[in-house]
């Protein structure tokens, strides 16, 4: 009896993963890890590729539920620590195992003062390593930055 229970958690599992993985229906079980690099770095701040920004991420949704339409604010500093506003921010995010993206596509619709612009559509369909990119355009210069989150 055991057994059956197995199987049928087994598949419950597999279908799960293959419904949140768009495209990935051919994907065989052994592929669905989601483990990130062992140097990853999860920390809310980091500073951009080119180390032109500091960039501090604030979900509205504390912890980050799967499957929950929530915003983020992001705020944007120079390497001094000085506010940047009038950026023009580009946002992009998926999961770097399963080869697909996020079910929606956030993006930047406010920029608030002080350094800080408001996320819209950030939604997670499933557990497991997510990176989350921003592509940051501010006085003529480009630099980009990517979180990884642990869901
Ligand atoms: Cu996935």
């Amino acid at each position: 009896m055991r057994r059956y229970f197995l199987l049928f958690g087994a598949l419950l599992w597999l279908a799960a993963a293959i419904g949140g993985c768009a495209g990935g229906a051919a994907t065989p079980a052994m592929q669905m890890s989601s483990n990130a690099p062992a140097d990853a770095d999860f920390g809310m701040t980091r500073t951009s590729d080119g180390g032109l920004f500091q960039v501090t991420y604030t979900p509205a949704l504390e912890p980050i539920a799967i499957n929950e339409l929530h915003q983020w604010t992001l705020h944007v500093e120079t390497a001094d620590g000085l506010p940047v506003d009038d950026a023009v921010i580009a946002v992009s995010g998926g999961m770097p195992e399963h080869n697909h993206g996020m079910p929606t596509e956030p993006a930047v619709t406010e920029a608030l003062g002080n350094g800080d612009y408001r996320v819209e559509g950030m939604q997670f369909q499933m557990g497991g390593w997510w990176t989350i990119t921003f592509v940051i355009d501010a006085a003529g210069q480009q630099d980009s930055v990517t979180f990884n989150l642990k869901l």
